[in-house]
């Protein structure tokens, strides 16, 4: 599969009833994307969420972003990048933070208000969740400007040659910073892929208010290549955001991939998103399932040596049983933070101002006597 060899828009290799469709190949070779291990990715992360929704419903967690539906693309773009390579999400990728092995009781403690970021950036070269819409395409950008100086592009070193994957919204893209990132990337040539997911909506508003052109074509007008991927399609997107990475470590510049999917949860734990949708919307999507669409296809007979059976189905949902325990113990257990910690961190030396918004914070914290602090409600980021 090469970027240019795209046939069909959304490209995509399996169709929704879970077939090879007849003008596509299962992509072979090293990097293809190994089919059992997405099943088990997509089905793990989206036991994550489910208990994350709980938790906060029982009132551990503040805020929960659900990604429901959204897992055959992030499991997609998530396993194809190099451990040299870096990666910029927004709020919404846990798909991509459980494939990147960050441990999720870390995630839950951001959504808990027990920590300011959750795990070490440069561990895995996966940078923290970024609530301020596409504000990380910039940082995207400013990375890839370094690796660009530090040399480590289109050597043709496989270990060596890097590129930076940063996550983006639909509504992202109405956003100064995401344009003034593609203008910056086109222009620098940089080793950049933007992955859109396109989940048809930002909060309340359609994607249909944000662009009158398919998001992907936007990409022309900045000179940067753009491809449209059926998000909902693991295969598909795996091969199209690895083709777009190799593109960019080669010296190919940047590409924008917009991948077709849906939110089919509200848009956080503190949305009522029938107010601005109805159901049939979210039944068409729910018959497009990531995760239906893959596990079908393996288990038919055209799946040859990937097949799987009833037994592998079993085994996968005794492991999401074994790990939504460790979640939701560990999630309990998660150390209750100092509420005067965004005080004493935010400038060196504590102004009049900051410590009269301390002591309001602790006597607010002080009415709530008989609730345990980590139970307080957060006002984490905007993201509402
Ligand atoms: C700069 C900025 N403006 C507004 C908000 C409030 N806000 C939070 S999420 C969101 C919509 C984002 O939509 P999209 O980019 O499509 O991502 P999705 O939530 O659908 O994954 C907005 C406007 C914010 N967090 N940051
Ligand atoms: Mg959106």
């Amino acid at each position: 599969m090469s970027l240019t060899a795209i046939a069909n828009s959304p490209w995509s290799v399996l169709n929704a009833a879970g077939e090879l469709r007849n003008d596509a190949a299962l992509p072979e070779g090293e990097s293809a994307l190994e089919l059992r291990a997405a099943l088990r990715n997509m089905m793990l992360a989206r036991r994550i969420d489910t208990e994350a929704i709980a938790l906060q419903r029982q009132g551990e967690l503040g805020l929960w972003p659900s990604m429901l539906g959204q897992e055959g693309a992030q499991v997609g773009a998530g396993t194809a990048l190099r451990p040299q390579d870096v990666v910029f999400p927004t709020y919404r990728e846990h798909a991509v933070t459980w494939c990147f092995g960050v441990d999720p009781v870390q995630l839950l403690g951001l959504f808990r208000g027990t920590t300011m970021g959750g795990w070490d950036p440069h561990e895995r070269n996966f940078n923290l969740y970024t609530l301020v819409i596409a504000a990380q395409t910039l940082h995207a950008v400013g990375y890839a400007m370094g690796i660009v100086r530090d040399g480590d592009v289109g050597t043709g070193i496989p270990e060596r040659d890097r590129a930076v994957l940063v996550f983006l919204g639909d509504g992202a893209l109405s956003q100064g910073e995401a344009n003034e990132a593609f203008v910056w990337a086109a222009a620098q040539n940089l080793p950049v892929v933007f992955f859109c997911q396109n989940n048809q909506w930002a909060i309340s508003t359609p994607v249909s208010t944000q662009s009158r052109v398919p998001l992907y074509q936007r990409a022309q007008g900045f000179g940067i290549e753009g491809v449209q991927v059926d998000g909902n399609d693991v295969v598909a997107t795996h091969a199209i955001v690895e083709d777009a990475l190799s593109k960019a470590r080669s010296g190919g510049g940047p590409t924008l991939i917009e991948a077709i999917t849906y939110r089919r949860n509200p848009h956080t734990t503190s949305d009522d998103d029938l107010r601005y949708r109805d159901e049939t919307e979210n039944a068409h999507w729910t018959a497009l399932d990531p995760i239906d669409r893959l596990r079908t296809y393996l288990l038919s007979d055209e799946a040859g040596e990937a097949q799987i059976d009833e037994t592998f189905l079993a085994e996968l949902e005794a492991e999401a049983e074994e790990l939504a325990v460790k979640l939701r113990a560990g999630c309990r257990a998660l150390p209750t933070p100092n509420p005067e910690d965004p005080f004493l961190h935010t400038l060196e030396t504590m102004t009049p101002e900051l410590a009269a918004q301390r002591a309001a914070h602790l006597a607010d914290i002080a009415a709530y006597e008989d609730v345990p602090t980590a139970k307080i409600p957060t006002t984490i980021g905007g993201a509402q």
